[in-house]
């Protein structure tokens, strides 16, 4: 009996080693801030383009705002928003930033707010991560590595941006 459990242990240890760096989650704290999963889409083929997402909590008092990001990776990086209008996807440039209520959050995710990442100065691929840095109005500058996942399926998942 106890050689079983010792047993299942060991396997359990051997399975955890192995899984695969992307899948783990990863997180950060910047004083009130609390930065969870920085993730973006691998660009699909060559566009040279795509979108970084996370999570923001604020267990502080005070609002708090994300006013812009930036990366050595790509020549643009901003503030977006995917909005539906009618059957369209349209892409709203959020010049205020997003704001982090106190003893709120802020989600960035796929059809929804994103950071914008356009003109890639090179091939991001899954599994390897590049470095961000993202500007709080109240916390200032928080340096993340933004980890990069599988791209995105179809050209509806808001991914693709006409830019207007
Ligand atoms: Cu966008």
């Amino acid at each position: 009996m106890m050689k079983n459990i010792l047993a299942t242990a060991g396997l359990l240890a051997v399975v955890l080693v192995a899984m695969p760096m992307t899948l783990r989650a990863h997180d950060y704290k910047a004083g009130p801030l609390h930065i969870d999963h920085p993730w973006a889409r691998a660009p699909i083929g060559t566009v040279p383009n795509t979108a970084a997402y996370m999570k923001i909590e604020n267990s502080g008092d005070t609002d708090d705002r994300l006013v812009s990001a930036k990366s050595d990776v790509a020549k643009t990086v901003m503030l977006h928003e995917s909005r539906m209008v009618g059957d369209v996807m349209k892409m709203v440039h959020l010049d205020k930033g997003i704001p982090i209520p106190a003893h709120g959050s802020a989600e960035l995710k796929p059809l929804g707010l994103h950071v914008m990442i356009m003109g890639l100065k090179q091939p991001l691929k899954k599994g390897e991560s590049f470095p961000m840095t993202l500007v709080f109005e109240k916390q200032g500058e928080v340096p993340v590595e933004v980890k990069v996942g599988a791209p995105s399926g179809a050209k509806k998942d808001g991914e693709m941006h006409d830019h207007h």
